[in-house]
């Protein structure tokens, strides 16, 4: 079975998107207003739909190559119970790119088309996914600040105005929770250890605390689709608050399993109660955007190889199918 054909980008359907009636965009915006809930059957505007296509299909794909990098250590795991925990959890964040896909699909678009233009590099997905995963410190890292940096930006998208993503976040922001609570007890183990045990987690941290910041998107000055998304519910917070709040919560959390943030400008706000950080490189967030990061190229390679080998299954399915409903037609 062949790849599916790749989709429209967004920049290709920006150019071909036809006006909307501004009655009707203006009761749209009256029912965000009220609070209400938008759903599939819904008028909605054009852009409105093709702004969740692209967030939602991002997202998607975000859970999707994100079981790479913690993927890669399910073999190499400390003990059966460790092992049986990524293995839930990786498993967990397959399902929320399938639950994610399938609000895409409530927009009008395939799920083929989607991962199309995953696996041909045109579509984006989160920045952290890119990093490497060097020592076993980078698994409890991941659940630590990955997940729980995902927690603080979907615990916002719960209440967004598309009503299937923000109950497909409910659910996800559940399994979250337990991720996160197995990555810190993992960095708290390994916090509580030997020298070289505290030294493998504190490195990890260093290498994992920009890329998580950058997870927010970039600031509110330069971030071309906040507005929107504000105006029409879908985003609660800014791209900022998130990150400040996130900031917030973890620098207390590394300070009680004595481990250091690695940002000499970090220092409270006496005032506000926040914790101010330096400058976020955003040279390195936009080379990771452009497709080289540290791992990229070696990210779509897996995916693409993963999508060919899974080739026999789509087609079994297929058949499969295809006879039940022929047998089905029979009776
Ligand atoms: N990486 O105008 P904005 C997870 C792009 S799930 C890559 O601010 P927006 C679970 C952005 O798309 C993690 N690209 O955009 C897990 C836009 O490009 P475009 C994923 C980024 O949409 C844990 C451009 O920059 N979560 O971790 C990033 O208003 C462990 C301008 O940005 C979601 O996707 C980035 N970090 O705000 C799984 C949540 N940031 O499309 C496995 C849903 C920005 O115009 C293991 N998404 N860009 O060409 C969102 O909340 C938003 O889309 C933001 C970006 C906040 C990510």
């Amino acid at each position: 079975m062949g790849r599916p054909p790749t989709g429209a980008t967004m920049t290709q359907q920006q150019t071909t998107m036809p006006a909307d009636d501004p009655a009707l965009v203006a009761a749209f915006e009256a029912r965000i207003a009220a609070g209400e809930t938008i759903e599939p059957k819904d008028w909605m505007p054009e852009r409105y739909r093709r702004q969740l296509v692209r967030m939602m299909s991002q997202h998607a794909h975000s859970e999707v190559v994100g079981m790479l990098p913690e993927g890669n250590w399910i073999t190499r795991a400390p003990n059966l119970r460790r092992k049986m925990a990524l293995l839930a959890k990786v498993q967990d964040e397959a399902g929320h790119g399938l639950y994610i896909y399938c609000g895409v699909e409530t927009l009008g678009v395939s799920r083929d088309e989607v991962v199309a233009q995953l696996l041909s590099g045109q579509a984006k997905y989160s920045s952290i996914f890119n990093y490497p995963t060097l020592t076993w410190a980078d698994i409890g890292t991941i659940g630590w600040l990955v997940d729980g940096a995902a927690i603080v930006n979907q615990t916002m998208l719960a209440k967004a105005s598309y009503g299937p993503y923000a109950r497909a976040m409910v659910r996800i922001c559940k399994e979250e929770n337990f991720h996160k609570k197995q990555g810190f007890e993992i960095m708290t183990t390994l916090a509580q250890g030997t020298p070289a045990q505290k030294a493998m987690a504190q490195d990890a941290l260093n290498r994992w605390w920009w890329p998580s910041l950058m997870m927010f998107g970039p600031s509110d000055a330069n971030s071309p689709n906040s507005a929107e998304l504000t105006r029409w519910g879908v985003k609660r917070r800014s791209n900022d608050e998130l990150r400040q709040r996130f900031v917030n919560m973890t620098v207390a959390q590394a300070q009680a399993i004595g481990l250091t943030i690695p940002d000499p400008d970090l220092a409270q706000d006496p005032e506000t109660g926040d914790w101010r950080f330096g400058e976020i490189d955003w040279s390195e967030f936009k080379r990771v955007l452009a497709g080289d990061g540290p791992c990229n190229r070696e990210r779509l390679a897996a995916r693409n190889k993963a999508h060919d080998d899974g080739a026999w299954v789509r087609a079994a399915a297929e058949a499969y199918a295809a006879k039940r409903a022929t047998a089905a037609q029979a009776a």
